[in-house]
């Protein structure tokens, strides 16, 4: 079982009566249409149907599955209005008097689309007899974002090293290119952000956009378009100017120069991404600019050429009385301020990728501005590369959230796909957790997060069981008895992380750099808002960052029917108050007994996941099984550790006892301070 194929493994049908059926409806294959998309087209479904049906289907003119765009189906004319530019149609129907199904779409791209949804349904074993599939995505742009620096060191990776191979680019084109790409389109991604955010702006040398060109025509096939983190100085760094000034005019000129420099070479880049002024980032404010002027400066330079600028607003500032509130304070103000080109993309939560945070306070707040919501698939706080944690849930529970900026149903999701304030652009961005890993992934379950990513950004509509359920068909198979475990395992699994790490609204209070393992101690960092002592504020009295008037009033940054929610909602207590410890919660339990439960319930839940996958021994092949085994143990241990670590802490300040039942901690608070990793994947 190579796990390179991820989810496209292609393999038989394994119900006969059903293999059966897909083999009378599918006898021959017609594709119309001859671009290098179309080519892709025709190789996707050979392999695809000659894997799953196990036997050689005949490309040609009698053919009960027809291919290609609008335009090959005049009786399908009208259709076309349904479909936009990527979106597709599966029909089934009949043509010269015979039963065929149909795939058709606008664009080749939208055909491809349609080709992975149809063996999808067969992959995942559905009835193709009677269809009228219609599907166009949600979100125009749906990118991964890789933290990849040049020497293929992954920031915050834990899958291997780097993908791209700059040393051997462009001559060398390493078949895994082209695989990437193809997986990404099999789940609708249509962009990628190949450097670190923290950039390098060497990769605005000629040499480098080589490299970078060789990579979109291997990419542009598949419909997916390349995008550069830019760097705010590259024009000193690399451009030998004495400024990075925005407005300044040689530095205007400098990056429209790029501009044309870039476009002559890959004619559909996508645009830039920048970090600016942010942990040390060049930026704007350095010449008392704004975000704005420097956002609007780049976007003016690839404007000519239909390019995009997505311009972070991951920024905090030391001064600051609560980092929580940074984002919004900064761009809030510039609401209309930007370029019609400019996205400002925004972290689901307003501090970093937490394993739970409430939605950014920016999400309801740019009425003006097209918002890039960015994700993290890299597991940087939630476990890293060991921790088996299904994100699709974080992932809907941030998109479902009202924000209530134009009432109810205001929510992120429609604020993301453009739909609440009619913006043409929108998309979503997640941070890769890819590497060179044969897997690509590292954890098998790193893939179905890849999956859902592409999944959820083509159709915010899917659940997150429907996701799993679509991923794990695919990947492990059909049977029931894998469908329902696995299934039982993913759903559990975000919250026993939130429950094992950061229960009740806490949050950062991880190792410092790293980010591994609980160090809920920190306190002896610099600047404040990196000590985990600052978001938790336990003391004798109790626990929480108050948030609410009585403190820093962040609460103030979110629409009264959200703060009330905020309030209500237990789940986020300790993001926005600060309780005592012998306060009773809903349960009925305190504060501290809460915490305690919480604590020990996420241990549980990954113990019981863990005796789950003991029951699939057999039913999935041995190299999986033990690797999950394996990594199932890890996280136990460290579930354990974080649990331990956390509690013994906290109960220096709550002086009370560990309610009776549970488990007791098997080393001291000073045992666990000692730990210290320094080869952890750091940053
Ligand atoms: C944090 C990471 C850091 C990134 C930063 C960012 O710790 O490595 O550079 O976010 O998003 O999550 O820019």
């Amino acid at each position: 079982q190579d796990q390179y194929t991820l989810w496209l493994r292609y393999t038989p049908v394994k119900d006969p009566a059903l293999l059966a059926s897909y083999r009378r409806s599918i006898t021959a294959v017609a594709v119309t249409g001859s671009s290098p998309t179309m080519e892709v087209v025709r190789k996707e479904l050979g392999n695809g149907l000659n894997g799953l049906l196990e036997t050689p289907i005949p490309f040609n003119g009698n053919a009960s599955l027809m291919v290609g765009t609008i335009p090959s189906f005049p009786a399908l004319r009208d259709r076309s209005k349904e479909l936009g530019t990527e979106g597709f149609l599966i029909l089934s129907t009949v043509m010269n008097g015979r039963k065929v199904t149909v795939i058709t779409a606008n664009t080749d791209k939208g055909v491809l689309y349609g080709v992975f949804h149809f063996l999808r349904l067969i992959q995942t074993a559905q009835s193709i007899g009677d269809l009228n599939i219609v599907s166009v995505p949600r979100v125009k742009l749906r990118l991964l974002d890789h933290w990849d620096n040049l020497n293929r060191y992954v920031e915050r990776g834990y899958a291997g090293i780097s993908l791209w191979n700059w040393h051997t680019l462009p001559d060398y084109l390493d078949s895994r290119y082209t695989d990437y790409a193809r997986y990404n389109a099999s789940v609708g991604i249509n962009g990628a952000v190949l450097n670190n955010v923290n950039a390098n702006a060497v990769i605005l040398t000629p040499a480098y956009l080589q490299k970078v060109a060789a990579l979109a025509n291997v990419f542009r096939p598949y419909g997916i378009k390349v995008y550069l983190s830019a760097r705010f100085s590259a024009p000193m760094e690399i451009g030998g100017l004495h400024t990075a000034d925005p407005l300044n005019d040689s530095v205007r000129q400098w990056w429209q120069g790029k501009a044309k420099e870039i476009y002559a070479l890959i004619p559909d880049f996508g645009g830039f991404l920048v970090k600016a002024n942010s942990e040390g980032q060049p930026g704007p404010q350095s010449y008392g600019r704004t975000h704005a002027d420097g956002a609007n400066m780049l976007a003016d330079a690839v404007a000519p050429y239909g390019g995009i600028v997505m311009w972070r607003a991951f920024v905090y500032d030391p001064k600051a009385s609560d980092r929580f509130k940074q984002a919004y304070d900064e761009f809030q103000p510039l609401d209309g301020k930007f370029r019609e080109n400019v996205m400002v993309q925004v972290k689901n939560g307003p501090i970093d990728f937490q394993p739970r945070e409430p939605f950014s306070p920016l999400l309801g707040a740019m009425p003006h501005t097209p918002l890039m919501l960015e994700f993290q698939l890299t597991q940087e706080y939630l476990g890293q590369g060991t921790h088996l944690v299904y994100l699709a849930p974080l992932f809907k529970e941030v998109l479902n959230a009202d924000t209530y900026a134009q009432g109810k149903n205001s929510t992120v999701a429609r604020t993301i796909d453009g739909s609440l304030n009619n913006h043409a652009l929108s998309g979503i961005a997640a941070v890769a957790n890819i590497g060179n890993e044969r897997n690509w992934t590292g954890h098998t379950f790193g893939q179905a997060n890849w999956y859902a990513i592409g999944r959820l950004s083509w159709d915010n509509s899917l659940s997150s069981e429907q996701i799993a359920e679509e991923w794990i068909r695919q990947t492990f198979g059909n049977s029931p008895l894998l469908v329902s475990s696995i299934k039982r395992m993913m759903l559990a699994s975000h919250e026993a992380v939130v429950n094992y790490m950061t229960p009740l609204g806490l949050h950062h209070i991880m190792g410092n750099g790293h980010h591994y393992g609980p160090a809920p101690w920190g306190n002896d960092l610099p600047r404040a808002d990196w000590n985990p002592v600052y978001y938790h504020r336990a003391d004798t009295n109790g626990i929480g960052f108050d948030r609410t008037v009585t403190g820093t009033n962040a609460l103030l940054q979110y629409r009264p029917e959200v703060r009330k929610q905020f309030l209500e909602d237990e789940k986020y207590l300790l993001w926005f108050r600060h309780v005592s410890w012998g306060q009773r919660l809903r349960s009925g339990r305190t504060v501290w007994e809460e915490l305690c439960y919480k604590y020990n319930e996420g241990v549980d839940t990954v113990r019981a996941m863990q005796s789950t996958w003991e029951q699939l021994k057999g039913l999935i092949d041995e190299e999986r099984f033990q690797q999950v085994r394996m990594l199932l143990a890890i996280q136990a241990k460290e579930a354990t550790w974080w649990r331990n670590a956390c509690l013994l802490y906290f109960q220096t300040y709550s002086r009370l006892p560990f309610p009776a039942n549970y488990e007791k901690p098997d080393h001291s608070l000073d045992e666990y301070k000692q730990l210290s990793f320094p080869y952890a994947p750091g940053n």
